[in-house]
C-alpha cells in the first residue's frame, strides 16, 4: 500500500469510528516507514477534523463523535510511542492539562507527547483539571512552564483565573505559560496575561524550544 492510501485509510478509520481500522493502519504505516507525526496530523488529525466539520453541520452526532474518537485513541496508542525522543539534560519541568469543565483530551495528549519528545519532563494533570491545581504548580511540581488546553468557549475564562491566581500567589514571574485548542489565539493569550499560544503540537515545540 502507499503511503497516501495509508494516510487516506486512516482519515477513513477515524470518520467511520472504526478504531480496528485505525489500529491496523497505523501499524502498517509504521511497517512501511510512514513518519509517526505524519499518520497523527495527515491521517488521524484529517479525519476528526473532518468529523468537527460533519459534528458543526448536523451531519453527525455526539455517539458518532464518541466512536471517532475512540478510533482516533487506537491509532494514537500505536503511533505517539514512536515520535522520535530528544535527550535534553536538564529537563525542564512542565505542567499540561485540559482546564475545568472541558473534558476534551484528544489534542492536550498529543502536545504532551510532543513536549516530552521534545525533551521535558511533563506532568499531565489529565482533563476537567481545577484551576488551583495549575496554580499551585510552581510549589508543587516545581513547574517552570504550565501549558492549558480547551476546545470549548465557556471555559476559556479558567485559563485566565489561573494567570490571575499566579499573579496573586507571587508565582507568574516563575513560569512560562502556553495555551491551545480551537478557541484560543495570540492576542487571546495577551489579552490574560498569558506567554504563548500554539496552534498545534508542532508549533507549541517551536515556542517552548525557542525560549527554553
Ligand atoms: C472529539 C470531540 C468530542 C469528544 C471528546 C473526546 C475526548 N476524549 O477528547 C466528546 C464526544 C466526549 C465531546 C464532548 C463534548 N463536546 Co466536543 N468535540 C469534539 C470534536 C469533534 C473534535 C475535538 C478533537 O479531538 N480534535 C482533534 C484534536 C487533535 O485537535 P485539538 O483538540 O484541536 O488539538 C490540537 C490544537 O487545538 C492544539 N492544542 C490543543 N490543546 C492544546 C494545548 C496547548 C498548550 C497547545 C499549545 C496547543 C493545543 O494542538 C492540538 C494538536 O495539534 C470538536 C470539534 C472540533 N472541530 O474541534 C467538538 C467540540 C470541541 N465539542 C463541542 C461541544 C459543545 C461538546 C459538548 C459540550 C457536547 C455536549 N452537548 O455534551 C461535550 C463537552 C463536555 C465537556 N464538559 O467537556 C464544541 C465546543 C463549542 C465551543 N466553542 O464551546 C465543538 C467545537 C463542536 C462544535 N462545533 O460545536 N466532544
Amino acid at each position: 500500500m502507499q503511503a497516501q492510501d495509508i494516510l487516506a485509510s486512516l482519515e477513513k478509520a477515524v470518520i467511520t469510528g472504526n478504531k480496528a481500522d485505525s489500529i491496523k493502519f497505523a501499524k502498517e504505516s509504521l511497517d512501511s516507514g510512514v513518519k509517526a507525526l505524519d499518520a497523527i496530523d495527515k491521517g488521524l488529525v484529517k479525519g476528526m477534523t473532518i468529523v468537527g466539520d460533519k459534528y458543526a453541520k448536523h451531519e453527525y452526532f455526539l455517539p458518532q463523535v464518541l466512536l471517532a474518537a475512540n478510533a482516533m485513541y487506537g491509532g494514537l496508542d500505536i503511533l505517539l510511542p514512536h515520535i522520535p525522543k530528544e535527550d535534553a539534560g536538564k529537563k525542564v519541568i512542565g505542567v499540561i492539562g485540559v482546564v475545568e469543565g472541558d473534558v476534551h483530551d484528544i489534542g492536550k495528549n498529543i502536545v504532551k507527547t510532543m513536549l516530552t519528545a521534545a525533551g521535558l519532563d511533563m506532568h499531565d494533570f489529565g482533563k476537567d483539571v481545577p484551576i488551583e491545581n495549575f496554580v499551585n504548580s510552581v510549589k508543587g511540581d516545581k513547574a517552570s512552564l504550565i501549558a492549558m488546553s480547551t476546545l470549548m468557549t465557556p471555559t476559556m475564562d479558567g485559563m485566565k483565573a489561573v494567570v490571575d491566581g499566579l499573579i496573586e500567589n507571587g508565582d507568574r514571574m516563575k513560569v512560562k505559560i502556553i495555551i491551545g485548542g480551537a478557541p484560543t489565539s495570540q492576542p487571546f493569550a495577551d489579552d490574560i496575561g498569558a506567554d504563548w499560544h500554539a496552534i498545534n503540537a508542532q508549533e507549541a515545540v517551536k515556542k517552548v524550544k525557542g525560549a527554553m
